[in-house]
Protein backbone atom coordinates (compact mmCIF):
# COMPACT_ATOMS: atom_id res chain seq x y z
CA UNK A 1 0.00 0.00 0.00
CA UNK A 2 1.04 3.52 -0.65
CA UNK A 3 -0.12 6.53 0.56
CA UNK A 4 0.10 10.06 -0.77
CA UNK A 5 3.58 11.95 0.13
CA UNK A 6 1.11 14.38 1.92
CA UNK A 7 -0.32 12.05 4.51
CA UNK A 8 3.63 11.55 5.11
CA UNK A 9 4.41 15.09 5.65
CA UNK A 10 1.37 15.85 7.27
CA UNK A 11 2.00 13.23 10.10
CA UNK A 12 5.36 14.26 10.43
CA UNK A 13 4.19 17.91 11.17
CA UNK A 14 2.08 16.70 13.50
CA UNK A 15 4.43 14.69 15.21
CA UNK A 16 6.59 17.37 15.47
CA UNK A 17 4.04 19.84 17.11
CA UNK A 18 2.85 16.81 19.53
CA UNK A 19 6.91 16.25 20.56
CA UNK A 20 6.89 20.17 20.95
CA UNK A 21 3.50 20.38 23.26
CA UNK A 22 5.04 17.08 25.15
CA UNK A 23 8.61 18.71 25.62
CA UNK A 24 7.18 22.17 26.06
CA UNK A 25 4.56 20.80 28.89
CA UNK A 26 7.40 19.06 30.73
CA UNK A 27 9.74 21.62 30.40
CA UNK A 28 6.90 24.20 32.00
CA UNK A 29 6.28 21.33 34.75
CA UNK A 30 8.61 21.94 37.57
CA UNK A 31 8.95 17.87 38.52
CA UNK A 32 11.87 16.29 37.18
CA UNK A 33 12.24 13.35 35.08
CA UNK A 34 9.29 14.04 32.03
CA UNK A 35 11.28 15.90 29.63
CA UNK A 36 12.90 13.34 26.85
CA UNK A 37 16.18 13.79 27.86
CA UNK A 38 15.38 12.73 31.28
CA UNK A 39 13.82 9.62 29.68
CA UNK A 40 16.86 8.92 27.71
CA UNK A 41 19.23 8.90 30.54
CA UNK A 42 16.41 6.49 32.40
CA UNK A 43 16.78 4.51 29.46
CA UNK A 44 20.50 4.43 29.43
CA UNK A 45 21.08 3.41 33.58
CA UNK A 46 18.80 0.53 32.76
CA UNK A 47 21.64 -1.84 31.17
CA UNK A 48 25.14 -1.60 29.79
CA UNK A 49 23.56 -2.54 26.32
CA UNK A 50 21.28 0.53 25.99
CA UNK A 51 24.40 2.13 25.53
CA UNK A 52 25.52 0.29 22.46
CA UNK A 53 22.23 0.45 20.87
CA UNK A 54 21.93 4.37 21.59
CA UNK A 55 25.53 4.35 19.67
CA UNK A 56 24.58 2.69 16.84
CA UNK A 57 21.69 4.30 16.75
CA UNK A 58 23.04 7.81 16.53
CA UNK A 59 26.25 6.70 14.05
CA UNK A 60 22.97 5.39 11.90
CA UNK A 61 21.15 9.39 12.04
CA UNK A 62 24.59 10.74 11.28
CA UNK A 63 25.26 8.73 8.20
CA UNK A 64 21.62 9.02 7.39
CA UNK A 65 21.03 12.98 7.68
CA UNK A 66 24.86 14.04 6.71
CA UNK A 67 26.46 11.02 4.38
CA UNK A 68 22.73 10.29 2.88
CA UNK A 69 24.11 9.35 -1.49
CA UNK A 70 21.26 10.97 -3.12
CA1 LIG B 1 9.83 19.02 34.27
Amino acid sequence: MSLPGRVYTLGWLLLGLGFATLEGLALADADPGDTLSEHVWWLLALHPTAWWLALGLAAWAVRHLFFKKV
